[in-house]
């Protein structure tokens, strides 16, 4: 066997040391903008971040509500594998649709369409208004629009079709993309309706801008309606169903892929990347991992991974390391890969994003992650704290807590993350199912822990990720110091 000299070891072993910072290294200055993907020494990557912060592939953690809420903070969720691939494909759908600005319906009818149809579905989207396009399908020639009002008034039969009864274009107030949103809200007014086809010029819909929404976006009103931005969101993989699964979640929409496994040193992995390969080049993103050393990274950048993502056994819901006794301290992990990452960029040229998986417990770990070398952070138990969490919130003891499980435990059965090729289904457990205490909305906390790392890459005199990766001094801490850095020798006047 080959023996490792020193001990695997993890985030909260080490500290930070301050470094020189000059009066212009204040936190409203630093940049978190960071590489999602992989680029060639002097071109600029196809996808950034503007925060270092992803949330993880799990089923209580990322779905499309999730998504929309990182995304507006700059960052991406992947939205979790372990679910039938027309509901993935769905919510990813789902994220693509949203706006920022207005809220927007692509439900769309077509003027075959009998009335009752339409009703039935300005029920269950909630929208008083219905576009009419000429083949139904979004994004078609406007031909009028219907509402649920005039229907509800009307003295036609259910079985009325549309063409029959929509208000026609002739007739019909609509934007285009040079009207502000300050604009769109006078014409709403002027015209007494609900909503406002948004056209091209070759009249087809773009969306729909409703009466209701302005009022909650009243601070941009002088942006323009096309500058309302699609947000970006990722989605997780596996090694068995790619095939369909891939096709799928990009017809959807998705903007990157990530091969979700537990061990990512395997053929399994680069069989899955060569398809992507094969089947769409390179305009296809795909992450892949997880890996802990520098041969696990090589392999996945050799096989043509996009980023590569780190960590075994660290994940605050992952008991992999007790069951099957595989695994390394997630800082020693990041370290030797982002080494590894390093050498392979001085090489060839290509640099490759890694990504540090799992483990982080406080909001410093993450800044010590960047320094490390990380270019982006995932994290579980951070995100499904929040309101924003697919998960149910319960009272227990007194305390609101919201529920926290694993990929690889019996509530989440993600047995193609643990496959090994062998039958389908999960073993053993390589996970739990818990709670973690509930902590309000995603924004005021992200927020809150990006001030940290702000203030502390200040500290260090960085004002960019790069510039602290190659600033940053660091230094391992014994166990006594560790007892030190809280609070000790005080008796607390408040409980925390
Ligand atoms: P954490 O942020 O909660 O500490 O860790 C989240 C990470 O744990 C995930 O991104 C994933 O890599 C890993 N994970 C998810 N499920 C399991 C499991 O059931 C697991 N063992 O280890």
């Amino acid at each position: 066997a080959f023996y490792f000299e020193e001990p695997s070891r993890t985030f909260s072993e080490y500290l930070l040391i301050p470094g020189y910072s000059s009066t212009q290294c204040i936190p409203s200055q630093v940049s978190l903008k960071t590489p999602l993907v992989k680029y060639k020494k002097g071109t600029e990557p196809d996808i950034t971040i503007n925060i270092p912060m992803v949330s993880a592939i799990m089923q209580s953690v990322s779905d499309d509500r999730m998504a929309i809420a990182l995304a507006q903070e700059g960052g991406i969720s992947f939205i979790y594998g372990s679910q039938a691939i027309e509901k993935q494909a769905e919510m990813i759908h789902k994220v693509k649709r949203y706006r920022a600005g207005f809220v927007v319906s692509d439900s769309n009818v077509s003027p075959d369409m009998t009335l009752a149809d339409v009703l039935a579905i300005t029920e269950e989207t909630g929208h008083s208004t219905i576009a009419v396009t000429a083949d139904g399908k979004p994004n078609g020639k406007l031909l009028g629009i219907v509402t649920n009002k005039d229907y509800r008034v009307s003295r036609m039969g259910p079985d009325t079709k549309v063409k029959d009864f929509m208000t026609t274009l002739e007739n019909l107030v609509y934007a285009d993309e040079s009207t502000t949103l300050k604009e769109a809200n006078d014409i709403i007014w002027e015209h007494k309706i609900n909503c406002l086809p948004l056209v091209n010029r070759n009249q087809e819909l773009v969306y729909l801008v409703f009466r209701k929404d302005y009022d909650t976006h009243k601070k941009n009103e002088n942006e323009l309606i096309d500058s309302s931005k699609r947000y970006m969101v990722g989605a997780g993989i596996n090694t068995r169903d790619y095939a369909e699964r891939v096709p799928a979640l990009l017809e959807a929409g998705a903007d990157v892929l990530c091969i979700d496994s537990s061990e990512g040193f395997s053929e399994w992995q680069k069989i899955t990347i060569d398809y992507i390969r094969k089947n769409y080049g390179d305009s296809v993103k795909v992450g892949a991992g997880n890996v802990v050393d520098g041969d696990g990274f090589r392999f996945l950048a050799e096989a043509g991974a996009d980023f590569v993502k780190v960590g075994i056994g660290g994940g605050a819901i992952c008991i992999t390391r007790e069951q099957k006794g595989i695994g390394r301290g997630q800082a020693t992990a990041l370290i030797e890969v982002a080494k590894a990452r390093d050498e392979y960029y001085k090489e060839t040229g290509v640099y490759v994003p890694i990504c540090s998986d799992g483990g982080i417990v406080h909001d410093y770990h993450i800044t010590l992650a960047l320094a490390m070398g990380a270019d982006f952070i995932m994290l579980g138990r951070y995100f499904a704290r929040f309101d924003e969490s697919p998960t149910k919130r319960v009272n227990v003891n007194g305390s609101y807590m919201k529920e926290y499980w694993g990929e690889g435990s019996a509530r989440a059965r993600n047995w193609q993350r643990y496959d090994m090729g062998g039958d389908k289904k999960l073993s053993f457990e390589e996970g739990v199912d818990s709670f973690v205490p509930y902590a309000g909305s995603l924004k005021d906390n992200v927020n809150l822990t990006l001030s940290k790392v702000r203030s502390t890459m200040c500290n260090c005199g960085a004002l960019t990720i790069p510039e602290l990766q190659e600033k940053a001094k660091i230094t391992l801490v014994s166990s006594t110091s560790i007892v030190e850095g809280g609070a000790h020798d005080v008796m607390l006047r408040d409980k925390r």
